[in-house]
């Protein structure tokens, strides 16, 4: 058929053009066809692409909606600099002019460390790792650490303890459909990964059982066979009872835990008090269903544990991930398709965010900046001598606070909203305003440029290339469809030209973001995540590559784990764990558990959704969430105003009321600024093994206003 019959036939016009690419927005990326008319240089239609895996033509409603951040009138067109209190649109090279001068400025006062840079999970590969060369290259900067700290570092330090290699899924997502049991932690995927909500009904309706931990009642647990209503921070000690009681059961698999397990039988002995009724006390969970899912887990196999940020995002967030990641081993299900431990990833690029260098201490292809082989590795690369590459630096919630202020005077934010996502976000904002020099690049002016000197403009999803790495670890290309508006551009140009300007453009001479992906790939040959193998052309007549992929012949590897972990010797090294408290427990004074969460039309900081009307529409504001019960005890009402404190703060919150949350529990959703940010009254208490903040529970009270 010739061309334009061909496309007539697909149903578009003349001057249109199709282009398949990827979802702005979370971690499954599901792939998308946008219908771009060319000369309105606009997207005009968008449709699931059904041939592609993961997502099968399925998308939500932020996905469908997410092209109208490309012309949006908020746009950032130019860069911005304030004088006397007022932004002023100036020219790039204006921008890149007075940024050198002023990041010399702080590190000549202050030191090379005092300048840092804070990354994103929403940047492509490509981008994070020429982040973190800058950082280290161009700046010579220890600090840098990125928003994926908030968000993946507490099971990504669980597997990489555990298994020595972290990957979200260790098989592709569609083959959740054969599972037999499957258990959810602490992840709404109702409404934060709506496409995966149709896999677990297909594995349903194959018979399959459908546990979901939880302490409030919601889209996610609508779906359920049982609902274990936990208190927030409380996993921990069902996840040592399931341990406990699959043993008690008959349901270890020796054979397994001989062959590929060490530290086995400590981590059994651990907890052997831990019975139902010993977690029942501490979960509120009836120890009658804790048994049932033992049951369950062993009894219907392949059967699957999924963490999400509802466990994670803790204290204890590592160790109550290692603890599910146990249970899955004792049953000899990791590395068995359909079965085992994953934690479902979050923002778009939240796995290769996590591998390619951003974090304080990590080099690309996720290795370790303390380890000398490595630092040898990425310097060769680099072209760089390895004494000259600094150590590991702060992490997230420690360059915001105050304690940190004399050491970190400078920053560059990029692709990140922390004075609303921090957590203790007053703190956080305090200390970004008390920078010498604060620089950040968005799409849209946010809470945090609102505290900057210079803001600088960048293209969205569908006016760049490069890649992303999704959920299940597939490294997926984004093509772009339109052309940015006004000035703005490719993050990884303008680090580029800031290098230039720094006086270190050697190392940072790219023509295209292609360009940028060969010597990434290269920088992560004999890394953990080794993308050697990959190129643009290979991903795209792929449908995408899983990781590792080290040579060119190479298929990739859908199926990790098969029959090693990624310790040198080959084991899982099991640990011997205990229960513990959280940082804050309710008292007489905060006598109720806050946590925090997310709504569907809404993502993360609501810089990007909160300016889509029919996302604004729907979800206007935010509340505070609690159980008919409660409501009725302390006399409120559906949709009356409510005052709700903690330690650091309060706030006045719309009333909502639902049928079957946890009774001590209050839920407020993260995505907004203002009087409604709710990381004003969250507390910054560190997880020691991944420096994760306490999102997940504070103690705090409420009231009729
Ligand atoms: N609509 C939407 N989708 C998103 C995002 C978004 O902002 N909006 N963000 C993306 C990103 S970056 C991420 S990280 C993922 C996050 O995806 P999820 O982890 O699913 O998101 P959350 O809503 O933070 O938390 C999940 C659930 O944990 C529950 N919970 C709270 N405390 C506890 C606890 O102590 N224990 C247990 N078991 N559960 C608890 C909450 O009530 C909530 O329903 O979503 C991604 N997708
Ligand atoms: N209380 C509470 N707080 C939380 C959480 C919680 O559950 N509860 N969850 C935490 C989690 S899991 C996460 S991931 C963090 C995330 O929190 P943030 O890092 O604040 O995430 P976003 O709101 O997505 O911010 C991304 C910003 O980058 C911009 N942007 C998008 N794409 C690009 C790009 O390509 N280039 C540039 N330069 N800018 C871009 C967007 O407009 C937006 O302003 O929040 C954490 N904070
Ligand atoms: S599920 Fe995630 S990737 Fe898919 S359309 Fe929604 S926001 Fe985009
Ligand atoms: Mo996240």
């Amino acid at each position: 058929m010739p061309l334009l019959m061909q496309a007539a036939a697909l149903g578009w016009k003349e001057g249109e053009r199709k282009v398949s690419t990827h979802c702005s927005y979370c971690a499954l990326q599901c792939s998308l066809n946008l219908t771009v008319d060319l000369k309105a240089n606009q997207v005009v239609k968008v449709r699931g692409r059904r041939d592609f895996p993961t997502s099968r033509g399925l998308s939500c409603i932020k996905g469908q909606t997410a092209h109208l951040q490309l012309d949006h009138p908020d746009r950032l067109t130019s860069p911005l600099l304030r004088v006397n209190g007022r932004y002023k649109p100036i020219s790039w090279e204006h921008a890149l002019r007075h940024a050198a001068r002023r990041i010399q400025e702080v590190q000549t006062r202050h030191g090379r460390d005092a300048m840092a840079c804070y990354g994103s999970g929403a940047l492509g590969n490509e981008t994070v790792y020429l982040l973190g060369k800058f950082a280290r290259v161009a700046l010579g900067s220890a600090n840098i650490d990125y928003n994926g700290r908030y968000c993946m570092s507490s099971a990504a330090a669980a597997q990489n303890t555990v298994l020595g290699v972290d990957r979200g899924l260790h098989f592709p997502l569609a083959d959740i459909e054969k599972s037999k049991c499957i258990v959810l932690v602490g992840a709404n995927v109702a409404e934060c990964l709506p496409p995966i909500a149709a896999f677990l009904r297909r594995a349903r309706r194959k018979g399959a059982k459908l546990v979901v931990i939880e302490p409030r009642a919601n889209e996610t647990t609508a779906l359920a066979d049982l609902h274990l209503k936990a208190r927030p921070g409380s996993d921990l000690a069902l996840a040592l009872a399931l341990l406990h009681e699959v043993k008690a059961q008959g349901g270890l698999d020796e054979a397994y835990l001989e062959a590929r397990c060490t530290g086995w039988k400590e981590a059994l002995h651990a907890v052997r008090n831990c019975d139902a009724e010993w977690a029942e006390g501490l979960t509120g969970v009836p120890a009658a269903d804790i048994r049932q899912t033992a049951g369950w887990l062993w009894t219907a196999k392949p059967s699957l544990i999924l963490t999400g940020r509802g466990a994670e995002q803790h204290t204890k967030g590592p160790e109550t991930a290692m603890a599910f990641l146990q249970v899955a081993l004792a049953l000899g299900q990791v590395g068995v398709p359909s079965g085992g431990y994953g934690t479902l990833t979050g923002q778009g690029n939240g796995q290769g965010g996590r591998e390619q260098g951003q974090k304080a201490d990590q080099l690309p292809g996720y290795r370790n900046i303390e380890n000398a082989l490595d630092r040898a590795a990425v310097s060769r690369v680099w072209g760089v001598d390895p004494i000259q590459l600094p150590g590991k630096g702060l992490s997230a919630q420690e360059l915001f606070q105050a304690k940190n202020a004399a050491k970190i005077r400078g920053m560059w934010v990029m692709a990140s909203n922390p004075a609303v996502s921090a957590a203790k976000s007053g703190e956080a904002r305090e200390t970004l305003k008390g920078l010498d020099f604060l620089m950040v690049s968005d799409l849209f002016f946010s809470e945090t440029c609102e505290l900057a000197e210079l803001v600088l403009p960048a293209a969205a999803y569908a006016e760049e290339e490069g890649t992303m790495t999704n959920i299940e670890g597939r490294v997926v290309l984004r093509r772009a469809a339109v052309k940015s508006p006004g000035q703005a551009q490719p993050d990884w140009k303008t680090l580029c030209q800031m290098a230039e300007e720094l006086g270190v453009g050697r190392h940072f001479k790219f023509q295209s973001v292609e360009e940028v992906f060969g010597e990434f790939a290269r920088c992560t040959s004999g890394g953990r995540a080794d993308y050697a193998g990959m190129s643009y052309a290979k991903l795209e007549r792929n449908k995408g590559l899983f990781w590792p992929c080290p040579d060119a012949a190479h298929p990739g590897t859908p199926y990790l784990h098969a029959d090693r972990f990624g310790h040198a010797d080959g084991k899982a090294h099991l640990q011997s764990l205990a229960w513990r408290l959280s940082a804050e427990e309710p008292d007489s004074q905060y006598p109720f558990r806050l946590t925090t969460g997310r709504v569907l039309q809404h993502y993360l900081s609501g810089n990007q959704t909160r300016r889509i009307s029919v996302l604004k529409k729907a979800a206007p504001s935010a509340f505070v969430e609690l159980s008919r019960v409660t409501a009725e005890r302390l006399g409120l009402k559906e949709g009356v105003k409510a005052r709700l404190s903690t330690r650091r703060g309060e706030m006045t919150l719309k009333v909502k009321v639902t049928e079957g949350q946890e009774d001590g529990t209050l839920f407020v959703p993260m995505h907004y600024g203002g009087s409604g940010c709710v990381n004003d009254l969250t507390q910054d208490a560190l997880a020691p093994l991944s420096k994760m903040p306490e999102f997940k529970t504070c103690a705090a009270n409420l009231s009729a206003v």
